[in-house]
């Protein structure tokens, strides 16, 4: 579709969705318009960042498996959002997290430098949330960044909860942990939302579902198998939610092989519960996060 001397970018199809497929001198990419969900993130040194189910569909109105897809205006099941945000969508269908993941964005801008190639994405509105207005730029370099940017155009405070869930590649979940979250509280969602401490690293030993409150600015995964370690860095994040399905709960996951949990994790860098955004009129707010990696020294 256009071509300079450092990057390409073309608009194909998979199923009846369709897809931009990015690639310059770091890195190749693919992004669904459905959702503004990133598929698909690979350096051309190193291995995929971002894990994609093999199992996924690519069919309208469903989010895809994998990838980071987009978590607005609200996370997870809204009866577990604060009840500001619950209270304004009462009356409508309420999908697992939130309204904007099946729909199509509309490409508002491409902007190709030496370093990197930067798509806005535009989200086309909604019934539910006039004069809100939602933006995903991604910038695909050496590092993969996304910022989701929201304006309240609109004549009354506007209250949201918000996740960008990002499904990372990993050689072996039983080898790998995630470190920033020492001495972090929070909430372990399979245990009643019962709150704790989080004491060392993060090793996974079973399904993990958890809320971290008061995010570092700097999480890292280490993965000794594949010999590197993923760097997320975000200045405006205050929550993460770190994922693993395991062996019970990846079975009643759709597009999700028995044995996929093996070689993914999620971390979402979030601003959730009593870190959802209130913006008053004319307000606006952007999560940031920068994804990078590095071998194991
Ligand atoms: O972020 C973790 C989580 O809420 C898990 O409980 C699991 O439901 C996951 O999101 C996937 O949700 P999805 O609706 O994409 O299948």
């Amino acid at each position: 579709m256009q071509h300079n001397h450092t990057s390409t970018i073309h608009l194909t199809q998979s199923g009846n969705l369709p897809l931009l497929e990015i690639s310059n001198r770091h890195a190749r990419a693919t992004i669904a318009l459905q959702g503004a969900q990133v598929l698909q993130y690979q350096r051309t040194d190193s291995k995929p960042l971002i894990w994609l189910s093999d199992r996924v569909e690519y069919k309208r109105g469903q989010s895809l498996r994998g990838g980071i897809p987009v978590c607005w205006p609200w996370f997870g099941d809204l009866a577990h959002n604060p009840a500001t945000i619950q209270h304004r969508y009462a009356s409508q269908s309420a999908p697992a997290h939130g309204l904007v993941r099946s729909d199509n964005w509309l490409i508002e801008a491409i902007d190709e430098r030496d370093d990197s190639t930067s798509i806005a994405l535009r989200h086309p509105g909604h019934a539910a949330l006039s004069g809100i207005e939602l933006r995903l730029t991604i910038t695909i370099g050496d590092t993969l960044r996304l910022a989701l940017h929201t304006v309240n155009n609109s004549h009354a405070p506007f209250a949201f909860s918000q996740a960008l869930h990002t499904y990372f590649a990993i050689g072996d979940i039983h080898q790998a942990e995630v470190r920033g979250f020492a001495d972090h509280r929070y909430i372990e969602t399979l245990e009643n939302w019962s709150e704790k401490t989080q004491q060392d690293a993060i090793g996974f030993d079973g399904e993990t579902d958890r809320i971290y409150l008061g995010a570092p600015e700097q999480i890292t995964i280490v993965d000794p198998l594949w010999q590197r370690e993923i760097q997320l860095r975000s200045s405006t994040s205050k929550s993460a939610v770190v994922w693993n399905p395991w062996i019970e709960k990846s079975k009643r996951l759709s597009q999700f092989a028995p044995d996929a949990w093996q070689q993914m994790l999620c971390i979402e860098t979030a601003n959730v519960l009593g870190d959802c955004i209130e913006l008053a009129p004319a307000q606006e707010w952007t999560l940031g996060v920068t994804l990078s990696e590095t071998a194991l020294s």
